[in-house]
């Protein structure tokens, strides 16, 4: 038998579009799955005449391997994951690794590595994205984990990786930080992707009630912004969604799909962790909400019919306001990136990974589904400033801004005079307008609190805390 240098264990489509992203780079690949018959139709169908080894038990698969032996879990995320650590531990030898490539929940990550390495073993929880297509071309890869394994695995992660820069040569495949980094930083990028998704809805949704633009008008609208700030995968992939025809009607693929959709939780991951850690993101968070809302569908039916609105739609010049909206978008897509990387730097000191923002906004530019050009920007951002409290201060995103601000303000104000409802839009000039704020109202919830509780205030001309008696006079 061949040795060979990984092994990798779950043949579902993305475990086996990352076999054979690894043998077409010149990699020898042991795989297992737990239903044997997988491993044969693969080794059989897509594998065959490759060098790929197909093993029908974990002491087999471990035994093909090089030392220090690799062994990448494809598996589904969760108790399958335990399960086959529990399962391979006792199989491999000291300084073997094991990987993690799975969407595994970053403590997850955090604790499987503290008991491998128990075990004399070291540990890599990654986030690979790019979908089944990244998967077998070139995904975007986020390793985080015992920092001795990443030598060991640096060559290959690179290799099966993308690329990009003029001459195609870097790759979108850097070590993130210790223990459960990889996967955090994985999770950040789904929970924009996330609210990327829902900005670019929301400019659908405003084109259609508002423009009542068709379907191929939009896809032409959406072509024409990926040539400019805008380009990335979502805005082009948007692009050809809307020339999509349903083969059983005739039409649109794009009004034949049921408006309830579904999540995988990453979202809400994030959602979750960022309220542990006291950071806002209310765009991200919008973008889960709205998903869950969307969900509601019969209720939503039921209230359209019980509730008369007085919203009303005006007619708008079509050219002009889809200038709007595209600056709506942009500015909306950077507070995401705002709050992304804010919550990132909050997590970065909390659980101690001295992460290199920047450098995670490179290794999205290619293969995953956030690739998009201005993250070069938010590079040059953390470059010139590493201690950046939050991008909206750095030059360039600054001046974007304010030259979107005007046209933003206006999407959002004739969508909420339209009753057309942009939550994440909206959520997104509410940040920047909150962030930029010098005076706020929190004062009146101190002095509320400290009514009816007794929880003390802070004053602006003295420092201490301080109680009222506020019924006394
Ligand atoms: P299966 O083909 O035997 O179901 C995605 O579901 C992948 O994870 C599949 O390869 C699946 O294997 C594997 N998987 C799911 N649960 C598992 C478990 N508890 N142990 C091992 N592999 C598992």
């Amino acid at each position: 038998m061949p040795q060979a240098d990984i092994g990798i264990i779950g043949l579902a489509v993305m475990g086996e579009n990352l076999v054979l992203n690894m043998e077409s780079r010149g990699y020898t690949v042991a795989v297992y799955n737990r239903t044997p018959e997988k491993v044969d139709a693969f080794i059989q169908g897509r594998a065959q005449g490759k060098n790929i080894v197909g093993t029908k038990d974990l002491a087999t698969l471990v035994g093909s391997l090089k030392s220090p032996r690799k062994v990448m879990l494809m598996v589904k995320a969760g108790t399958a994951v335990d399960e086959m650590i529990e399962q391979l531990t006792p199989l491999l030898q000291k300084d073997d690794i094991i990987i993690d490539g799975g969407n595994s929940y970053f403590t997850d990550t955090m604790k499987r590595q503290t008991f491998v390495e128990s075990k004399g073993l070291r540990y890599i929880g990654t986030g690979v994205s790019g979908g089944e297509e990244g998967a077998l071309k070139g995904p975007s890869i986020m390793p985080g984990g015992t920092p001795s394994a990443w030598p060991e695995v640096k060559e290959l992660f690179q290799a099966i990786s993308a690329k990009v820069g003029s001459n195609n040569d870097i790759p979108c495949c850097e070590w993130v930080g210790p223990n459960g980094a990889g996967h955090y930083v994985k999770m950040i990028h789904n929970a924009i992707e996330y609210a990327d998704m829902q900005l670019i809805a929301e400019s659908y949704f405003v084109m259609r009630e508002l423009l009542g633009m068709t379907p191929q008008e939009m896809a032409d609208v959406f072509a024409e912004w990926n040539k400019g700030v805008l380009d990335s995968y979502l805005i082009e992939i948007t692009s050809h969604i809307f020339q999509k025809t349903d083969a059983e009607t005739g039409k649109a693929m794009i009004d034949i799909i049921l408006d309830k959709a579904g999540d995988k939780g990453t979202g809400k991951w994030t959602s979750q962790n960022s309220l542990n850690l006291g950071v806002p993101i209310p765009s991200i968070i919008e973008a889960v909400q709205a998903r869950y809302i969307s969900a509601y569908k019969s209720e939503r039916v039921a209230a359209s019919k019980a509730i008369t609105s007085s919203a009303q739609k005006k007619s708008y010049d079509r050219k002009a306001f889809l200038q709007i909206i595209h600056d709506a978008l942009y500015a909306s897509k950077i507070m995401a990136y705002c709050q992304g990387f804010a919550l990132l730097k909050v997590a970065s000191k909390e659980y101690d990974w001295n992460l290199r923002f920047g450098s995670l906004a490179l290794l999205w530019r290619g293969g995953c589904i956030i690739r998009a050009r201005f993250l070069e920007e938010i590079k040059k951002a953390f470059d010139e400033a590493p201690d950046l409290d939050n991008l909206m201060l750095s030059p360039y995103f600054k001046d974007a801004l304010s030259s979107m601000e005007a046209n933003w303000r206006i999407c959002i104000a004739e969508s909420v005079l339209a009753g057309i409802a942009v939550p994440c839009f909206a959520s997104a000039i509410t940040y920047f307008d909150s962030y930029r704020t010098v005076d706020g109202s929190a004062n009146m919830i101190q002095a509320q609190r400290d009514y009816f509780g007794a929880h003390t205030y802070e004053r602006i001309d003295k420092s201490g805390t301080f109680h009222t008696e506020w019924l006394s006079s």
